[in-house]
Formats: C-alpha cells, sequence, structure tokens
C-alpha cells in the first residue's frame, strides 16, 4: 500500500488506521461499486474483507496498524510515472 492510500485509510491522521477507519472506506467502496462487481463469498460484505485484511496485516490483533514503511519516491520520478502513464490509459 502506497503512503497516499494509508493517509486516505487514516481518517483522523493520528498514524494508524484501526478496524473502524477501514471498514468506513471498505463499506463506501463496497457501496459505490454494488452488485457491479462479483465477490467471492467470504468477501461479499465490508465486514468480511476487512477481517481478511486485519486478519493478514493485524499480526497483533490489536485492530490497529500501523504505518507501513514506504520506500520515498523522488518527486520528478513520480511526474515522470505519472506523464508517463496518460498516453497508456487512454
Ligand atoms: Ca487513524
Amino acid at each position: 500500500m502506497s503512503a497516499g492510500a494509508f493517509q486516505l485509510y487514516d481518517i483522523n491522521n493520528d498514524g494508524l488506521i484501526t478496524y473502524d477507519e477501514m471498514l468506513k472506506i471498505v463499506q463506501s467502496i463496497y457501496d459505490m461499486t454494488g452488485e457491479m462487481v462479483k465477490l467471492p463469498p467470504d468477501e461479499d460484505t465490508a465486514e468480511k474483507r476487512v477481517n481478511k485484511i486485519f486478519a493478514l496485516m493485524d499480526l497483533n490483533h490489536d485492530h490497529q496498524r500501523a504505518c507501513p514503511p514506504a520506500p520515498p519516491v523522488p518527486r520528478a520520478h513520480r511526474e515522470t510515472l505519472s506523464a508517463g502513464s496518460i498516453g497508456t490509459v487512454a
């Protein structure tokens, strides 16, 4: 997960992603995608999905995920990447 994605999940910006914070985000994603996406039975609700994520990531089971270490990407490099992707997306 990138630092940007982490900040998206970390609603109160305390550097941790709690179960409730992730549930809110995942629920909003599920609400948006609705029935367009066919989900496996063990991921067909936001709760199940978050439980799965936390089962993998929340190793001490405190329902809080610390910010994962992410290698800083130089700004110029990021701009090059996004500029390069414009042509391929269209
Ligand atoms: Ca938080």
